[in-house]
């Protein structure tokens, strides 16, 4: 009787302290999650905001950094499947290429959910769902910012310089296609150079260099896939001598803190807003798909942009 009242007792207790810690009652959920790199700001802070996410979450997160190198994302998609994860999460340096490895996630019954970067499969079979943003509109954004400055600027012709992100990755591809829709039914607006400086801001630095030596005073713009290749480029607009945010317009995306401290300090025009922080809506959506409920094939972040005007007044509450 005794005995009997004791477990019940143990029983409730137990039950209690699993109601109020989720992770204690079932078995936790494992993610492996493949990142790009440590390339820039961006994605530090997204790297952050994941682990963080799976924390809070009671997930087991096996994470592996690719260095920016496809094979080893790869390699890692392999390991995860080798080691059964419940799910398996990653951002896809490239577009092409993924058609094999994820066939073999497919076969092995363990889902897969892009985070921040698409992919280019003809099977979208091939994966749950897809968290990030619109990089053709960001693109856009950043082309119509240019646009409407350029109706107050009395220039015949104005040249711009583009320096591209990762080539075949996602956000350079659609960034490149967004802004040259955007600016195409004005006229005046050139872009005269067009290169990549793989996200990094020692590559933005070097190419905006050869930019400026093969066409120095020539440029009137400078439009950067991201925060870190504008910051390093304005370094490069420095020391030729120029004047950032005057003599040349810098135009970015991302909206790390570095670029809020460039348009505060008066280098930086305009930096049109790409969220990093998909760690939360990552680890709900993952969930759901390793429940087997049904959930959207896209999921876009909410973004907006923000001008060199209201960079102060933003700043303090910016979270990455
Ligand atoms: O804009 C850039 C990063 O894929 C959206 O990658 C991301 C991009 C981001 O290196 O800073």
């Amino acid at each position: 009787m005794i005995h009997t009242r004791r477990f019940i007792l143990a029983s409730a207790l137990i039950g209690a302290v699993a109601a109020s810690f989720p992770a204690l009652a079932a078995k936790p959920m494992v993610m492996g999650f493949s990142q790009v790199g440590a390339e820039s700001e961006w994605r530090t802070a997204n790297t952050t905001s994941i682990k963080e996410a799976a924390k809070k979450d009671g997930v087991v997160l096996k994470f592996a950094d690719a260095q920016q190198r496809q094979e080893n994302q790869v390699k890692a998609i392999r390991s995860f499947i080798a080691q059964h994860v419940d799910v398996i999460a990653f951002s896809p340096v490239v577009e092409s290429g993924w058609e094999t490895v994820l066939r073999e996630a497919k076969n092995a019954k363990i889902p897969v959910i892009l985070t921040d970067r698409a992919v280019n499969v003809s099977d979208p079979s091939l994966y749950a769902t897809f968290i990030g943003s619109d990089f053709v509109e960001e693109g856009r954004r950043a082309g119509r910012w240019l646009v409407e400055r350029a109706a107050k600027m009395p220039n015949k012709v104005i040249n711009i310089v583009e320096l591209q992100g990762t080539v075949g990755s996602a956000p350079a591809l659609d960034r490149k296609k967004g802004f040259a829709e955007a600016i195409a039914g004005n006229p005046k607006l050139k872009v005269i150079r067009s290169q990549t400086g793989d996200f990094t801001r020692a590559k933005g630095k070097e190419v905006m260099e050869a930019f400026l030596k093969a066409e120095g005073k020539n440029i009137n713009v400078l439009y950067a896939h991201n925060d870190d290749m504008a910051i390093g480029a304005i370094q490069a607009i420095e020391e030729a001598g120029l004047k950032p945010g005057k003599d040349i317009l810098v135009i970015s995306i991302d909206g790390v803190k570095g670029a809020f401290q460039a348009m505060m300090a008066g280098k930086l025009n305009v930096t049109v807003e790409c969220s990093p922080l998909l760690g939360p809506q990552l680890m709900q959506v993952a969930r759901d798909v390793v429940a087997g409920k049904a959930v959207p094939k896209r999921i876009t972040t909410v973004e907006s942009v923000f001008p060199a005007e209201v960079a102060a007044k933003e700043f303090p509450s910016r979270k990455y």
